[in-house]
């Protein structure tokens, strides 16, 4: 028998928690195999949501009520977390709203997906068969659909299809290693980290599609300019695809930088000045990558390793260059070669870099 641990944050859900707690144990009943709590996180609402949950904790044993603070939703889940842990010693936590969004029915469905063998399941509303509510205002549906898309795109990790929402069950051992990560994101914004961590200790990842209803009862509390700044900023700090961009852009600046004084200064031959300038930027790219875009796979401490990597890398490299190439003749043949320029910095932007980060992850720095 294991046990599994259902985190719910409430803030002024006086209307919803008395529904859904029946609800959630109704839909749980029958899975033999685990035993399954109910922990509410309540952050002192004025509503006095907590007090309505003293008050079923009597009727259902496997009920549990933590007061914290009023300081964000991800700094109530990481002291329910610890709570939960410290406590239960669960091998599973989930996370699910209080407003009734999250369909109780679909708790089943996380649990088999982790007795099938995954470590990390998220209810994902942007896949076949999930969805958004109809009813949202179009301002709140571009919120959300653009605030998810800039994270996949900025990660680079376009598998994933839902990175902010907030029904899923992960195994404890990667909360218990994301701990001392998620507690710098006292917002909405924990559950990006706290994905973005799992997916780099290799959780083995899998989605299930959810039905995303609109609240009946209460008001959202999310703030949607607070969120965006919050993307971005974790997204620049955290993403090895931003990193990894920038590290190209350098990459660039030696490439012409030695060329330049190769050719102009030494008076070198052109070809010369060229294979020097191009090998030093894909040596320095290398090395950037492996210490810093990567640093969390990095290659293992051996020549053979290093040298196989690096032959690999070279490839890939070759592979950009015929790129260009070829695209930027395409190009200037269908729209004329004036704007060659332009569809340099498009094709690097939108295929080489694509391209490379893709492979590079696939061959060389690969998921642990
Ligand atoms: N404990 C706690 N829960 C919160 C806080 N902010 C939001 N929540 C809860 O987190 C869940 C999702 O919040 P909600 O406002 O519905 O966000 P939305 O679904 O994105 O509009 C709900 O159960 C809220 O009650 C907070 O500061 N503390
Ligand atoms: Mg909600």
């Amino acid at each position: 028998m294991r046990l599994a641990v259902i985190v719910i944050p409430t803030y002024n859900e006086a209307g919803n928690v008395e529904r859904l707690i029946p609800l959630v144990f109704k839909h749980v009943k029958d899975l033999s195999n685990w035993e399954i709590h109910i922990l509410i996180v309540d952050s002192e609402s004025p509503d006095k949501t907590g007090e309505i949950v003293r008050k079923l904790l009597s009727k259902y044993p496997r009920l549990h009520l933590l007061s914290v603070d009023k300081d964000g939703l991800g700094k109530a889940y990481t002291d329910a977390f610890q709570f939960a842990i410290q406590k239960f010693s669960p091998y599973l936590l989930f996370e699910m709203d209080a407003d009734l969004s999250h369909d109780p029915k679909e708790l089943p469905h996380f649990f088999r997906s982790i007795e099938k063998g995954a470590d990390f399941v998220i209810g994902a509303r942007y896949m076949k068969g999930g969805s958004i509510p109809k009813e949202w205002a179009p301002h709140r549906k571009i919120f959300s659909v653009l605030g998810n898309l800039i994270v996949r795109f900025g990660f680079m990790k376009l598998e994933i299809n839902d990175w902010t929402g907030g029904y899923r069950a992960i195994k404890t051992w990667i909360v218990k290693d994301a701990l001392s990560h998620i507690k710098n994101y006292s917002g909405y914004i924990f559950q990006i980290a706290l994905l973005d961590f799992a997916i780099k200790k290799g959780a083995r990842m899998k989605q299930i599609p959810i039905q995303f209803a609109d609240r009946k009862i209460g008001e959202s509390k999310i703030n949607a300019g607070q969120v965006i700044f919050d993307i971005f900023t974790y997204i620049f700090t955290h993403s090895s695809f931003i990193k990894f961009a920038i590290v190209g852009l350098l990459g660039f600046f030696v490439d012409f930088g030695i060329s330049y004084l190769f050719i102009e200064k030494v008076k070198s031959a052109v070809w010369l000045g060229t294979l020097i300038s191009t090998e030093t930027a894909i040596i320095s790219n290398f090395v950037l990558n492996n210490f810093w875009s990567f640093s969390y796979k990095k290659l293992e401490n051996k020549v053979s390793v290093y040298l196989s990597s690096f032959i690999k890398f070279n490839l890939v490299s070759s592979g950009s260059i015929l790129i260009q190439t070829v695209g930027i003749q395409l190009a200037a043949n269908i729209f004329g070669r004036q704007l060659w320029y332009v569809y340099k910095i498009l094709i690097i932007a939108f295929i080489v870099i694509p391209y490379s980060y893709i492979l590079y992850n696939r061959f060389i720095w690969k998921e642990k």
